[in-house]
């Protein structure tokens, strides 16, 4: 009912503000007004090609002092082989916009001008012109069918998963409040089963240990990932939606409950070489009158991180991993170091009383199903 009433008031507004506006158009004509009135209009037409030019200058300038912060450009170069498709579709995308931004503001601007009411002009008036209808409907249809096409050849290309027989890593990454459980498959390269019936203190994921892939799983605390190489990452979530996110390399999936998701990519730049690219970008820099206790530089303490990227809870930014690109070598190393989930915490803490009630529990189960 308020709404009504509002929306009522504004109508009234709305009439009162054309009357009063017809009547002191009138009242100045009375009054002899009408060369008055002319040059007003003169003068409010060409304010319009004033503000068109100081519009389209700062516009102008404000993208080239943010020319750095395109994807792509300058510090913002994608780390992965995909990214550059993304970037290109977005960049391609803003400059066709931006193009026709600028020909539908200089028209705007310029035809109000232009057309701008005089003495003993007469309004043009054409009805229908189809040359003008043929160049207005087909130039937007190529430029559109070019993006469209382009966009869904560059998503079926990111999207595609991995062949059968082809070398990647799977990992799976599992998003909860707030944080994210990474697990690695161990030497066997393969994940071992879970079931949510099975999470408990000691079991968050679920694992299930009468599966023996389960055993040399790992849980790590950073995310290493060795160049050049194919990953797959199953990602999952055990509450609400999150986003598994890392932007330098363009990957972006949801993570939601009871559904998998997947993201297939190939890191194209290490660490390292990440850091050595941002080297003489001044905002990787500390200042030199900067009080730098460290004394390092900006680029030197760079790293690629995992975010979350749906909006889920009070802790939502405390969701942040680090992420490590290595070569291969390093990659071997570190995952030598790492030790099996079930080895280091389960079979440990457990020890054999676990185990015999394991097969006491398998022994009622037969019977029950006998
Ligand atoms: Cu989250």
């Amino acid at each position: 009912m308020t709404s009504l009433i509002i929306l009522f008031c504004v109508a009234l507004l709305v009439v009162v503000t054309i009357q009063v506006s017809k009547i002191s158009e009138l009242a100045s004509k009375i009054r002899g007004g009408e060369d008055r009135y002319l040059k007003e209009n003169d003068r409010t037409a060409k304010g319009l090609v004033v503000f068109m030019v100081g519009f389209l200058v700062l516009t102008i300038v404000s993208a080239y002092y943010y020319k750095n912060y395109m994807l792509g450009y300058g510090p913002h170069e994608s780390a992965s082989e995909h990214g550059g498709s993304i970037d290109f579709m977005f960049n391609i995308t803003l400059i066709a916009t931006g193009i026709v931004f600028v020909i539908t503001q200089v028209a705007l601007f310029w035809l109000a001008y232009v057309a701008r009411e005089k003495k003993g002009r007469r309004a043009l008036y054409i009805s229908h012109d189809n040359k003008l209808e043929m160049i207005w409907t087909a130039a937007p249809a190529v430029v559109m069918t070019f993006l469209v096409v382009s966009g869904l050849i560059a998503w079926n290309d990111i999207m595609a998963d991995v062949k059968e027989g082809e070398d990647y890593i799977e990992i799976e990454a599992t998003g909860y409040q707030f944080g994210w459980e990474v697990r690695y498959p161990g030497p066997d390269g393969l994940l071992g089963k879970k079931d949510f019936r099975l999470i408990s203190a000691t079991n968050s994921l679920g694992q299930d240990w009468s599966d023996p892939k389960n055993h040399d799983d790992m849980k790590v605390d950073e995310i290493v990932l060795p160049v050049g190489k194919k990953v797959r990452v199953r990602i999952t979530s055990k509450d609400v939606l999150h986003n598994f996110y890392l932007p330098h390399f363009r990957v972006k999936m949801d993570a939601v409950p009871g559904m998998p998701t997947y993201f297939v990519f190939t890191p194209s730049k290490t660490t390292a070489e990440y850091r050595e690219s941002l080297r003489n970008y001044a905002e990787y820099q500390v200042p030199a009158d900067a009080d730098d206790p460290t004394g390092e530089q900006l680029w030197e303490s760079f790293n690629y991180e995992l975010a979350c990227a749906e909006l889920c809870g009070s802790g939502h930014y405390s969701m942040r991993r680090l992420v490590r690109i290595v070569s291969e070598s390093e990659y071997e190393d570190w995952l030598s170091q790492q030790t099996s989930f079930y080895e280091s915490t389960i079979k440990e803490e457990a020890g054999d009383d676990a185990l015999e009630e394991d097969i006491t529990e398998d022994a009622d189960d037969t019977m029950d199903s006998e």
